[in-house]
């Protein structure tokens, strides 16, 4: 994961400093990429602890389909509660664009049942793309998450908002378009979610893990992490070797995975580093 290192002196160097929506500031480059080959490794990151749980519970939610934060909450993981109404609401957030996309004439398309179907039957195709930005239900930016939600918007528009498969040598690679990057806090846990779901949908569909492509739009640091006890903090780490996922079971479709099927052997990180959140 040195790649990572390089982007956040890349950001501190290159980086302009703006205003954003959260009103915390940013240095910001606009249009960046990594890339993680899939089989040296699984690309969680090393220089810092990064809440496995959290990244696989998430993931695990949004295939369920699920946008309240209730299930996650049981679960012990606390990453959306900032964005959720009083009943733990979220809008038609990522689950529902995934699973149940609304069409005009009142249909629900399952995108990511779709696109496995699609895998499997059609490998070759250039059409393996699932989006989670649907306009007719993104936020105002003036108002809170909160006021959108009971408005029946989403409460945040999609940060990963679409990602294309291909099929080459019976490797599954994956590449995400992301339009917005918090570089420390949450690029390590979308590299994570996004690896682990091309594991899960490779074995789904007989095909081994190929490349993890991330693409980013605004790609920034949040500036109250531009400080000793943070980013500079893990400037001053070595990477060390990447853990392996081991996926225990196949259950019969992509949308019966558990917390139990998910294993990363070998991770030994450097410690957790806290950060503040910008909301
Ligand atoms: N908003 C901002 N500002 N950054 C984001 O990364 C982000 N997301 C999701 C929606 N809005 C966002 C939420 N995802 C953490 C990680 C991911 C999140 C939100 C929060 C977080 O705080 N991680 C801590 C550990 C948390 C814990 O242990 O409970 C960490 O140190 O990694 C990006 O998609």
């Amino acid at each position: 994961m040195q790649v990572y290192l390089d982007l956040l002196r890349d950001v501190i160097t290159n980086g302009r400093d703006r205003l954003d929506r959260t009103g915390v500031g940013t240095r910001s480059v606009f249009g960046r990429q990594l890339r993680f080959d899939l089989t040296v490794g699984f690309p969680l990151l090393t220089t810092k602890r990064l809440y496995f749980k959290g990244v696989a519970g998430e993931l695990l939610w949004f295939l369920s389909g699920d946008t309240n934060v209730n299930w996650l909450q049981a679960q012990g993981i606390h990453i959306w509660d900032e964005w959720a109404t009083e009943t733990g609401a979220l809008g038609p957030i990522y689950g529902a664009q995934w699973r149940a996309w609304p069409t005009p004439d009142g249909r629900l398309i399952d995108q990511l049942a779709e696109l496995v179907d699609a895998i499997r039957t059609r490998p070759y195709s250039r059409r393996l793309v699932v989006t989670a930005w649907n306009p007719a239900d993104l936020p105002r930016e003036e108002l809170s998450p909160q006021d959108n939600v009971r408005a029946g918007r989403m409460a945040l528009a999609p940060c990963h908002c679409l990602f294309q498969f291909q099929v080459a040598e019976g490797r599954l690679s994956c590449q995400l378009y992301q339009r917005s990057a918090d570089l420390f806090l949450g690029v390590p846990f979308n590299i994570a979610s996004y690896a682990l779901l091309t594991h899960l949908i490779a074995q789904q569909c007989d095909l081994e893990p190929g490349e993890f492509i991330h693409t980013f739009g605004d790609l920034h640091l949040y500036l109250n992490h531009l400080t000793p006890d943070i980013v500079y903090a893990q400037l001053e780490r070595t990477p060390r070797p990447l853990p392996r996922l081991i996926l225990k079971r196949r259950p019969p479709t992509l949308f019966d995975y558990d917390f139990e099927d998910i294993e990363i052997q070998g991770y030994d990180p450097h410690p957790a580093i806290r950060a503040p959140i910008a909301v």
